[in-house]
């Protein structure tokens, strides 16, 4: 039987969680986006009301089964759901928020339990026209907060870039495999 994992995308509203599946699916990606009429939060057209599924093979033939959640609060009840059972997840932030750190302390606290067990990957968006805060100020916010965890800048409308958020999942997943096989 082929080896199935579920990732997790999470993240805030118009981060690109969406955008990040169909940029890696090799499925149609099933989505449950609707007109957006919440532009005060985000202005783009949809927005996801229930999740996204798309799946990548990869090399040794396992299949990642890819979820994302929806990102506005109101459907928070929906991360919960979504995390069970997942192998790891990638949260995405966006630099073009109003205070992109609130944004991590609130996944930080949603994601705790992946957080904590090194089975996770950080990827900012739009740090091209928004800088700050840098990839170093969110390591040493995790820092000072005790999680480890990379953190990327991203632009997943890029395949590659996508698939480099993976590739640091599982990077992280072996190493914290072995922290704990040390012991
Ligand atoms: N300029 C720019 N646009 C980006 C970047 N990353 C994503 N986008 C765009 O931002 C939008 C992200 O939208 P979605 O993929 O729907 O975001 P989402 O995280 O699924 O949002 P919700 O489902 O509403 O929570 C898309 O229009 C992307 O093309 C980036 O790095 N730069
Ligand atoms: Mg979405």
């Amino acid at each position: 039987m082929t080896t199935q994992y579920k990732i997790l995308f999470a993240g805030t509203m118009g981060a690109g969680k969406t955008t990040a599946i169909r940029a890696v699916s090799q499925v149609p990606v099933v989505s449950t986006d609707v007109a957006n009429l919440d532009t005060k939060a985000h202005e783009k057209a949809t927005t996801t009301v229930g999740l996204d599924y798309g799946e990548v093979q990869l090399e040794d033939g396992s299949v990642l089964r890819l979820y994302g959640a929806p990102g506005q609060l109101r459907f928070q009840f929906m991360w919960d759901i979504l995390t069970r059972g997942a192998l790891g997840a990638v949260i995405l932030l966006d630099n073009t928020r109003p205070d992109p750190l609130e944004d991590l302390a609130l996944h930080l606290k949603s994601f705790e339990s992946l957080l904590r067990r090194g089975a996770a990957v950080i990827g900012i968006g739009r740090t091209e026209t928004h800088p700050e805060p840098t990839v170093d100020r969110y390591c040493d916010y995790l820092a000072e907060q005790g999680f480890v965890v990379p953190v990327l800048s991203v632009d997943v409308r890029r395949r590659e870039d996508v698939l480099t958020l993976l590739d640091t999942l599982f990077s992280a997943l072996e190493m914290s495999a072995s922290d704990q096989a040390a012991y």
